[in-house]
């Protein structure tokens, strides 16, 4: 089967369309054409492949990709970096892989992000993650020291590329495990791997329709937090998230929790794959009951979201794949009545063909179909309209320029034979009125980006406050529970503390800063535009129908990455006396003072990280609304400033032809002759244009109908 096909014609009809209009504009509108194909060129479908570590992930893509031993999956080593499978990306290198290693700015970050807490952490909190955290950072940079010796410094921020990609080279910088350190050859396995932040491997693969980014991730609770940072990060990055379970030990907290915020961001889609079925006892029994187990729980936790929940066997399909002695063997110690039981019960057929059969339990053909639709009605649509509405207000800007100049081509043949100086004193006067106009709207527009910059800021400061106050309070609501801890007759010991309800305090003010901040730029906009509007209204056919504020990016916002402390553990803290002998008594007012500290200290880097996206977020948002409204005011810039030109030229022309019969008859059948080159191009504009309006075959609207 063929993934996404119905975003393959979308493409395919934008590139065709894009490719049709270059050629059809003259040279200097190709430019915004240009740039659009480029962006055309970078869009990709974007999954990650998530999941507690050992789910199946790395097998579940390898036989997803078609090839087994690709990624390495076996029980050690384990998956340590970011793989990024980067599947028929046009500009990319047909195979081969590209490894970047981390820079001198990303250790300092993880070191000195943490550095900041360590005398806290070391005076109240003994083992606090933190700690643990910039521990192992420092281990990882002195393994790589270690194993890289003189070529770790030069290795910094470099990155080595390859034009084949072995699955030993692959293992050799995304591995981590017991043993990687010594006893083994340099050369071997994860060398490489403490440095690499990400790895990417290019691949063509006539089955996936469109470009498409599979991101293979470490299990997030992989011991090394340092990985699980950058786990998330890459995660904000991808549209659709399959999240691997294990059937045997489905949907725990953690879980939970990650699908939660991953489902709950905007036009993200998640699709869960419960894997490993062929472990359990009697499958065509407890798969239906493990599914609905998973619903259940998954329908009573976020109920808002009506999940796609399938369930399989990545060995299966891996064995499928495997032509070796071995695979044979295991191929016919799976494919038993257990086997055969659940295909006839699941999918009403058991396949005469062993493979047919492996394939079927696998599960892997209904994970391709949901997907494929998933990226055909979701994310493709979304972002592939969003550049259709792009091509559209660009196609229109020509068309209105491309109008305005007929136009005065039809004025100048009536007036070479007329009054020239008249004419000529008319259109300067006209021209004088469009700089003013065009004063005008430069006015709007700064105005517009003055008041957006103001809101921007201002989102962000009062954000900034706003979460703070909130871990403060969060903390202060802490101390009845210090004092239940108290009453019910504990003396010291650690309290852990909670931390998923501040997570959905935090999650609320945050939502709630993007609307208003949205709002606000929004109405800037809007305001600015409406203001152009009425301002060239009296003077011009409004070129600027096509201009929206829809499809702007971002319109809400939520993020992944308040994913870092699910609880924080605190020791209470004793008051003891000169009197030793007694028993120690909690001191409840320091204890919660020093959890407060703690909790400040240890969400600051989250919520950095936090308003670093959210700011970027609402930048986005308006630096496309500013770009709308640019793209406005250069539509006019472009028609006002050729017309001025044009104007200068035929008043000379107009005065040499002035006294010539011959002279006048000549013009005009030149300036006849440009009319019919132009009316052509508008013709060919109109057909596009109109080609562009209706629904085309993978779009939301043309499924719908
Ligand atoms: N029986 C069975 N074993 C599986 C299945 N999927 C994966 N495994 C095995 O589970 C082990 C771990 O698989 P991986 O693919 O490495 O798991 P992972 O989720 O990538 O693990 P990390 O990268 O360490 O997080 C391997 O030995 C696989 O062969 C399955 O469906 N059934
Ligand atoms: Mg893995």
């Amino acid at each position: 089967m063929k993934i996404a096909p119905g975003q393959r014609q979308q493409l395919d009809f934008l590139r065709e369309t894009l490719e049709g209009l270059e050629e059809t504009v003259d040279r200097k509108s190709r430019q915004g054409f240009r740039d659009l194909k480029a962006r055309l060129d970078g869009w990709a479908a974007r999954v990650a492949v998530i999941g507690q570590v050992k789910a199946g992930k790395s097998t579940f893509l390898n036989a997803f990709l078609g090839q087994h031993d690709f990624l390495p999956s076996d029980v050690n080593p384990w998956t340590s970096v970011v793989t990024n499978i980067r599947v028929n990306m046009p500009e990319d290198p047909v195979s081969g892989a590209r490894f970047e290693f981390f820079s001198e700015e990303d250790w300092d970050e993880i070191i000195a992000g943490t550095s900041r807490i360590r005398k806290l952490t070391e005076q109240m909190l003994p083992g606090f993650d933190t700690e643990l955290l910039k521990k192992q950072s420092e281990e990882m940079r002195d393994r790589a020291q270690r194993r890289l010796g003189k070529h770790y410094p030069a290795l910094l921020g470099s990155e080595h590329s390859y034009d084949f990609l072995t699955n030993d080279l692959l293992k050799r910088y995304v591995c981590a495990g017991p043993g990687s350190d010594d006893g083994l050859e340099r050369d071997s396995l994860g060398r490489y791997a403490a440095v690499t932040k990400v790895a990417n491997a290019f691949m063509r693969l006539p089955e996936f329709a469109v470009p498409t980014i599979i991101t293979d991730t470490p299990g997030v609770n992989d011991p090394f937090l340092v990985r699980d940072e950058f786990t998330c990060r890459s995660l904000d990055k991808s549209d659709v998230f399959i999240v691997v379970l294990s059937a045997h030990q489905p949907l725990t907290e953690v879980d939970i929790a990650l699908i939660r915020i991953l489902a709950k961001q905007d036009n993200k889609d998640c699709l869960i794959f419960v894997n490993r079925i062929d472990e359990l006892d009697d499958y065509s029994a407890e798969v239906p009951r493990v599914i609905e187990d998973v619903t259940k729980r998954l329908t009573a936790a976020i109920p808002d979201i009506a999940f796609k929940i399938l369930a399989g066997s990545a060995f299966l399909a891996d064995l499928a794949l495997r032509d070796d002695a071995d695979a044979r063997e295991m191929r016919d110690a799976a494919d038993n009545a257990e086997l055969h039981a659940f295909l006839q019960a699941t999918h009403g057929e058991v396949p005469d063909d062993q493979i047919d059969r492996l394939l079927l339990g696998s599960g892997l053909a209904q994970v391709k179909e949901t997907l494929s639709g998933v990226i055909d009605t979701g994310i493709g649509c979304s972002q592939l309209g969003q550049l259709l509405e792009d091509v559209r207000a660009e196609l229109n800007g020509i068309q209105f320029v491309t109008r305005r100049e007929r136009d005065s081509l039809q004025v100048q043949i009536e007036k070479v034979g007329g009054n020239p100086e008249g004419a000529i004193a008319e259109l300067e006067r006209e021209i004088a009125e469009i700089r003013a106009m065009q004063d005008q709207l430069e006015g709007f527009s700064e105005t517009a980006e003055t008041e957006i910059d103001s809101v921007v800021g201002k989102a962000w400061a009062a954000l900034e406050a706003g979460l703070m106050r909130e871990v403060e309070t969060y903390v202060a609501g802490q101390r009845p529970q210090f004092e239940a801890a108290l009453t019910g007759g504990e003396r010291g010991g650690t309290l852990h503390v909670e931390l998923t309800p501040l997570q959905l305090r935090l999650e609320t003010a945050v939502k709630a800063s993007f609307a208003r901040s949205r709002e606000g730029t929004d109405a800037a906009l809007s305001t600015c535009i409406e203001a152009c509007r009425a301002a060239i209204g009296a003077r011009f056919d409004d070129p600027t129908g096509s201009i929206t504020l829809d499809e702007l990016p971002h319109d809400g916002f939520s993020s992944t990455l308040t994913l870092a402390k699910r609880s924080l553990q605190m020791e209470m803290i004793a008051d003891r006396g000169w009197a030793f002998w007694r028993r120690p008594k909690v001191n409840v007012a320091k204890s919660v003072d020093a959890l407060r500290q703690i909790a400040v200290e240890e969400m600051r880097p989250s919520i950095e990280k936090l308003l670093a996206a959210f700011n970027e977020a609402q930048v986005e948002r308006a630096s496309a609304g500013t770009a709308r409204i640019r793209v406005m005011l250069r539509m006019l810039e472009t028609s006002v400033g050729e017309r001025t030109q044009r104007l200068r030229r035929d008043k000379t022309e107009l005065e040499r032809v002035a006294s010539d019969p011959q002279a006048q008859l000549h013009m005009t059948q030149r300036l006849q002759s440009q009319m019919e080159v132009l009316e052509r191009r508008l013709l060919n504009l109109a057909v596009t244009d109109s080609a562009l309006a209706k629904p085309e075959p993978g779009t939301a609207q043309a499924a719908a109908a």
